[in-house]
């Protein structure tokens, strides 16, 4: 059978499946969307959509320390759990909370923030933040850009794992129509996708981390909530040191075209 000709000069969709093979995309020039759908990146999109003015990610406990000390609401978690001292962990729940109303927050969590960190270290062009919850507003926003992209699967702990490969795949086949070029890894997480679409949460109780969640901090809910799409229409989006919901009303005059 012939393969179809594609044309080498169209932007390309590619799928990182961890943070450790970073070094194997060129990023510049590039979109990278943050993938943690378990709970990284769900959470962030449920704090803007709650009225968070920004995010702060940070890499370190001791950088999330530094920024609480200063005055700033915080949140922190490692292996699942919130760290002592913190007013938050990484429960979309904790903030859907109108506390969080018009408040820079920082946040450092296990694979999430390593994984934004990741990106801007490789010189990514532009960073969005991904998750079932913003998939549509998010896809809508790629496809208008027109470049190339790449999701940045956060995994667990530079292992990849399967409900961030199932949601980039869900990403890649809404970019079908508009792209013309796939790399492997992208037809990858589209395959696991389509297997897993009607049942994720059935294909995804047998992943680690589901079971980490689940039987170890009994956190189903959050797990239920993180597969639902397009519960918040919101694009949050990485100025400098901070995320912004680029459709909220504190992005207004950053700079959107870089
Ligand atoms: O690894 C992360 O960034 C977290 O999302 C992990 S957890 O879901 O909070 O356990």
């Amino acid at each position: 059978m012939r393969p179809p000709k594609i044309d080498r000069t169209t932007p390309w969709v590619g799928v990182c499946l961890s943070p450790i093979l970073i070094n194997q995309f060129e990023l510049k020039d590039s979109i990278v969307v943050i993938v943690d759908v378990l709970r990284a990146t769900t959470t962030m999109c449920t704090a803007f959509d709650n009225g968070a003015r920004s995010m702060i990610p940070v890499a370190t406990l001791e950088e999330a320390r530094d920024y609480k000390a200063k005055g700033f609401l915080a949140a922190a978690e490692r292996d699942g759990e919130q760290i002592q001292g913190f007013d938050f962990g990484n429960s979309p729940f904790s903030f859907m909370n109108s506390s969080i109303k018009g408040k820079d927050i920082c946040i450092s969590t296990t694979n999430g923030t390593h994984a934004i960190k990741e990106a801007v270290d490789h010189g990514a062009t532009e960073i969005l933040i991904g998750s079932f919850a913003n998939l549509s507003r998010l896809c809508e926003y790629v496809k208008q850009r027109g470049r190339n992209v790449v999701m940045l699967c956060a995994g667990w702990k530079d292992r990849p794992n399967l409900e961030d490969t199932i949601f980039a795949g869900a990403m890649v086949r809404s970019l079908r129509p508009d792209f013309h070029r796939f790399e492997d890894t992208a037809l990858i997480a589209e395959t696991l996708f389509r297997n897993a679409n009607r049942r994720k949460r059935y294909f995804i109780r047998n992943s680690s981390h589901f079971h980490r969640l689940y039987h170890k901090l009994q956190i189903q809910k959050d797990v239920k909530y993180a597969l639902r799409p397009d519960t918040h229409s919101v694009l949050p989006k990485l100025f400098g040191d901070r995320i912004y919901d680029l459709d909220g009303p504190y992005a207004k005059g950053l700079e959107s075209d870089s």
